[in-house]
């Protein structure tokens, strides 16, 4: 396994602001996450910076209308009279409003480019956000070229980004970015397979309407948690997309048992459907101690996953997604990699 690992300050230097629960809070995705997950993975792996990220591959993931406002965003936020220190919305469209005009002010910009108040663009946010996206490309590149399993540290997240959406912490859609590289590179049907304790309705949406994607997610009842709006059961694709997404939604409180159930249902599609390629939108806060979210998955489970997901037997790209309880997480993610590599070997 190669873990690829982004330059510290550049991600450290994207700290946005939350609204929880009507509290404007440094944002629970916070820079130490990458640290510890870093330390703990580089005791093992040797880590890799990644290379330049493609923006043409950027171009067939995200709309270049979102692309320039993210570039553009924090600048246009210093020239707001009496604004605040993180660019952030405060009004967005409603469902009979003019969204086909596109926003000049960079209040409507923000708006119409995002979907929630859990998510703010901070001076470092775009840098931090390309460097996680280049990991997740480099790792791809890396299977490409014969290599069985790679780890993508990337933070910020991105399963919640949309084609020109950001929100749920997340900017650039990094699974979806490493998919579409598979794709490029020769692949003929990639599987992601998205395990975070959230709905990755931003990698759903980006492949909802194709079949050389199939996107699996087990996550948290959209009726209770976020993203809310989407990852019910009855989303499976549309046009040429129906049969190649699924959505596992599980209640409050889940155990692995119930969890693992729905993993190895997504996991008979990967083989049904003939994927040649694995990308795992890993988020670890399904741990039982995790700070925002309520499944009850243990170390050990983490450990079991890895495992599990080796035997798919698939080339793979873990991409880093959610995890908040920073205390357990380096050693959570080195769990499920590390029994990844065993089961792999042996
Ligand atoms: C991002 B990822 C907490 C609100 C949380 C957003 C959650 C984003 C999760 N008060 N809202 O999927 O881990
Ligand atoms: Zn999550």
């Amino acid at each position: 396994m190669h873990v690829f690992v982004g330059d510290a300050e550049t991600s450290a230097r994207h700290h946005a602001l939350e609204l929880d629960a009507a509290r404007l809070i440094p944002s629970w995705e916070s820079p130490n996450r990458a640290a510890t997950i870093a330390a703990a993975i580089t005791e093992n792996h040797q880590p890799l910076a990644g290379g330049d990220l493609d923006d043409e591959l950027l171009g067939r993931v995200h709309d270049a209308g979102y692309l320039e406002f993210l570039r553009t965003a924090w600048d246009d936020w210093q020239q707001l009279p009496g604004r605040g220190p993180a660019a952030m919305a405060a009004c967005w469209p409603a469902r009979w409003m003019a969204t086909d005009r596109p926003p000049v002010s960079i209040d409507a910009k923000l708006g119409y480019y995002g979907f929630g108040a859990d998510c703010s663009i901070t001076a470092g946010t775009w840098a931090a956000a390309r460097s996680a996206a280049a990991l997740a490309q480099s790792a791809a590149d890396d299977v490409l070229a014969g290599a069985t399993v790679n780890f993508a540290l990337c933070r910020p997240p991105g399963h919640h980004a949309t084609i020109d959406q950001f929100g749920g912490y997340c900017y650039l859609n990094n699974a979806a970015i490493a998919a579409q590289r598979c794709l490029d590179g020769g692949s003929g049907r990639v599987a992601i397979v998205d395990v975070d304790y959230h709905h990755g309705n931003g990698t759903q949406q980006i492949f909802y309407e194709r079949s050389d994607v199939y996107y699996a997610s087990i996550h948290a009842d959209p009726v209770t948690d976020f993203p809310y709006f989407a990852g019910f059961a009855d989303e499976r694709g549309r046009g040429d997309g129906v049969g190649y997404t699924r959505n596992e939604p599980l209640p409050a409180g889940t155990g692995f048992a119930t969890w693992s159930a729905a993993l190895e249902r997504c996991l008979d599609d990967v083989v049904t459907l003939g994927c040649d390629m694995l990308v795992m939108s890993l988020g670890v806060d399904t741990f039982v101690d995790d700070p925002i979210s309520q499944f009850r998955l243990t170390t050990g489970d983490f450990a079991t996953l890895g495992a599990r997901l080796a035997a798919v037997g698939l080339p793979t790209v873990i991409v880093m997604e959610g995890g908040y309880d920073v205390d357990d997480l380096g050693v959570n993610v080195a769990a499920v990699l590390d029994t990844f590599d065993i089961a792999r070997v042996a």
